[in-house]
């Protein structure tokens, strides 16, 4: 078990050159969590860590002579199903998918001579964790991404994880995209080569066509002065996507990629920010009804739709957490992905981010508007008085 700390942590500039072309690499080792939390996380830059996966199981089992080991997937995982991508099937400006037995995709992708680009995507880890008894063998989660609330509160309420495998062989793709809820991501090559093209955040603004849309793949060829990043992803490496980045991937080998969405203190407040400017686009969408009386309760359900969660999924994901951290406080340590616990300075940072968050919450005008339960809203309110207590004395941080 390992307990994770911040130590010192204050918001300060960082002097990154901001026309860096090339993203830092590190080596795991060399990394410790402290500074990961610091220079990369805090301050949304992506980083390549090396040398992530030398111990996982799955670096031994799902590869053989440095392939595939198709039949350790159809021997162990052969009845799970998975999405999958036509990446040369194009519908609506996405990849068309379809559902596919891990056997039967094992067998396509076992032939020399492919007629088709299919891409295995999303297919979630708690299934493959449920098979292997919840042990974190065939892969850990890297000390660096531990704290991750997304994937805290799916386990903890048995929800559907923002955990999955990748497998696709060599020519598959991504699409431009950024990532749900503008949460990070990261993602470990557990065999393969993959060339990531990262935008910061803003960069998409001037890949948009005059209706607004933005190209599924972006083609260098086709516009100026754009900053963008390359980065090659070699097998062992993982890459840290930071929050709002849009980016697309290609698959340079057949590979394999273990990755997680997560959000935590470090880019709370960029998702509570996309979930406001999500919850403007519906409404200025919709604004001829603005008079109707389900006006305010439409667009929640559009932003759900849209943006994957609404204001009520946000309050009490926020709260949960809280109270995890706050029970902490009160003598309740907990474990994440079964290995690692949080050191009471990295849990007062959270609840100073939370508190942060829960005053702005507070603050919006949807507070009045009958779209939170008025259980949550008493929970909202009682939670502020509880960390405001904890936090008031301890002069350590100073985060505003
Ligand atoms: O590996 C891929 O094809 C896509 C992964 C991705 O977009 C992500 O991890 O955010």
């Amino acid at each position: 078990m390992e307990t994770l700390e911040i130590y010192g942590f204050q918001k300060r500039v960082f002097e990154t050159d901001p026309s860096y072309s090339q993203i830092p690499v590190k080596d795991y080792e060399d990394l410790p969590y402290d500074i990961f939390f610091e220079e990369f996380m805090s301050s949304n830059s992506p980083v390549i860590i090396k040398n992530i996966c030398n111990e996982w199981d799955s670096s031994k089992h799902w590869v053989e002579n440095e392939k595939i080991n198709y039949d350790y997937f159809i021997t162990n995982y052969g009845e799970f199903e998975a999405p999958v991508a036509d990446c040369n099937k194009i519908n609506f400006n996405a990849q068309c998918k379809c559902d596919m037995k891990i056997k039967e995709y094992m067998k396509y992708l076992k032939k020399e001579n492919k007629n088709q680009v299919l891409y295995l995507k999303d297919w979630h880890l708690k299934a493959i964790l449920q098979k292997e008894n919840l042990a974190y063998n065939f892969y850990k989660v890297p000390k660096c991404f531990a704290s991750d609330w997304l994937n805290e509160y799916a386990e903890d309420m048995q929800e559907d994880d923002f955990r999955f495998v990748y497998i696709g062989p060599k020519d598959s793709w991504t699409p431009l995209h950024a990532d749900v809820y503008s949460s990070y991501s990261w993602s470990v090559n557990v065999v393969g080569r993959k060339k990531w093209i990262l935008f910061p955040p803003g960069e998409e603004e001037k890949l948009k066509d005059p209706l607004g849309n933005l190209p599924l793949l972006f083609n260098a060829k086709d516009h100026k002065n754009i900053k963008y990043f390359k980065v090659i992803q070699e097998k062992g490496d993982a890459i840290f996507v930071p929050s709002g980045w849009y980016h697309q991937v290609f698959n340079l080998y057949d590979t394999i990629s273990v990755n997680h969405n997560f959000i935590n203190s470090c880019n709370i407040e960029k998702v509570w920010v996309a979930l406001q400017k999500n919850l403007d686009d519906v409404e200025k969408e919709i604004a001829e009804f603005k008079d109707s009386p389900e006006f305010v309760s439409q667009c929640q359900v559009i932003l759900k739709s849209l943006f994957g969660m609404d204001m009520q999924f946000f309050v009490t994901f926020i709260i949960y957490i809280a109270k995890k951290r706050l029970n902490q406080i009160y003598g309740k340590k907990f474990i994440v992905f079964n290995d690692y616990t949080f050191g009471n300075n990295h849990i007062t940072l959270d609840l100073k981010i939370i508190l942060k968050i829960l005053k702005y919450i507070g603050d919006h005008p949807l507070i009045t508007s009958k779209i939170l339960s008025n259980e949550l809203i008493s929970q909202h309110h009682d939670i502020i008085k509880k960390i405001f207590e904890i936090t008031k004395e301890d002069k350590i941080f100073s985060i505003d």
